[in-house]
């Protein structure tokens, strides 16, 4: 147990409070094991479990193209993609457990659609070209949206995000390095390459949230530097961050108001469609049904494997004359 809490122990709800809020405002780390107000840690099982189920979820677009990847190399590196995904949904899951969340009942929330998951991987992937705009895109709109969650005043969050953007960046640029090579291709290649960047800008813009103006979490995730940007301020970063892309790419980004603000030193650009956000977060995006019923049916297939382990490790406790 931390000092802190040790010392948490001792005090009334007010000292408590006092000293949470004196950790938040110097900046430091909450760790598990110290005070936190319930809504604290109800806004961090949310936000982290919304993100592992992302993690979990987003394997499927691009993991429907692992049989049909172009070349040995391209199947190589997609694959170990997708396996990096899963490997930040079990940290994340992780993370979670530590704030006492359950994980077999946060999934036991998804399958029934109880907790959300990103609206990006609610869209298909038609063509391969979508695994480099995932890669390029969405990716990156990820490590912009993650890369301050490092700083995020929760510990094993802040703590796993700093792997997990490690791993996004090597994602990012594998995709537009596939972009990249499909551009210098064939006319053919390069309206691919368009046309899935027509499909992906917007659902990508939509991943930072909803406006701030619209977003009832932010303002007191930002107050106890859970979130350290808002929703509007990562979409910005996000599209001047993109366009210099887009144009070394040779790509034309969907959107007729964008434009360079030499007054703002930022470029403005148009609104999504607020109204298709809403609608996909509440379950009626192109693939969500599908989505579900992947996930709902992977769990399903692997009960026997968790039964097994649950078992075999009963056993190694008894053989070792622990409790079972
Ligand atoms: N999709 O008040 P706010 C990835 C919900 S990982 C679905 O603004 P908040 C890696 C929100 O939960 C992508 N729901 O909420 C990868 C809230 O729901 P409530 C995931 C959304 O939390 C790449 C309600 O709307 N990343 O891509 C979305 O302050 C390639 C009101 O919104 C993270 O989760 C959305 N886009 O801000 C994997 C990052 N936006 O209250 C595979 C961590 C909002 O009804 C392949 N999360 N909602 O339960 C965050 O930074 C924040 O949670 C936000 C939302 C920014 C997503």
């Amino acid at each position: 147990m931390s000092d802190t809490a040790v010392q948490a122990d001792d005090q009334t709800d007010a000292g408590r409070v006092d000293q949470f809020d004196a950790l938040i405002a110097e900046g430091l780390r909450i760790e598990p094991r110290d005070w936190m107000p319930d809504g604290y840690r109800a806004t961090l099982i949310r936000q982290i479990a919304q993100h592992a189920h992302s993690e979990i979820i987003g394997m499927q677009p691009e993991g429907n193209w692992l049989t049909r990847a172009p070349s040995l190399r391209r199947k190589a590196i997609l694959l170990a993609k997708v396996q990096d995904e899963a490997g930040h949904g079990l940290y994340l899951y992780s993370a979670a457990e530590t704030l006492g969340a359950d994980r077999a009942e946060l999934t036991a929330k998804l399958i029934d659609g109880r907790q959300k998951y990103s609206s990006i991987f609610n869209y298909p992937t038609l063509t391969f070209a979508d695994v480099g705009v995932i890669g390029w895109l969405v990716d990156g709109a990820a490590i912009c949206n993650q890369v301050p969650l490092c700083r995020s005043s929760y510990g094993p969050y802040g703590r796993a995000m700093i792997r997990v953007c490690k791993e996004e960046s090597f994602h990012q640029r594998q995709g537009y390095e596939m972009l990249m090579t499909m551009m210098s291709g064939s006319d053919g290649q390069r309206d691919m390459v368009q046309d899935a960047v027509d499909r992906w800008w917007w659902p990508a813009l939509m991943m930072f949230g909803p406006p701030d103006d619209n977003s009832p979490n932010t303002a007191q995730s930002m107050d106890w530097g859970i979130k350290r940007h808002t929703n509007d301020e990562l979409r910005q970063r996000f599209v001047d961050m993109t366009v210099p892309q887009a144009q070394a790419l040779g790509v034309r980004l969907p959107d007729p108001q964008l434009h360079w603000n030499e007054d703002r030193g930022a470029h403005d650009f148009g609104a999504p469609d607020w109204d298709e956000f809403f609608s996909v977060i509440a379950g009626y995006g192109p693939c969500n049904t599908e989505r579900i019923a992947t996930r709902r049916q992977a769990h399903e297939d692997g009960r026997w494997v968790r039964e097994a382990a649950a078992a075999f490790a009963a056993t190694h406790r008894e053989s070792e004359g622990e409790p079972a």
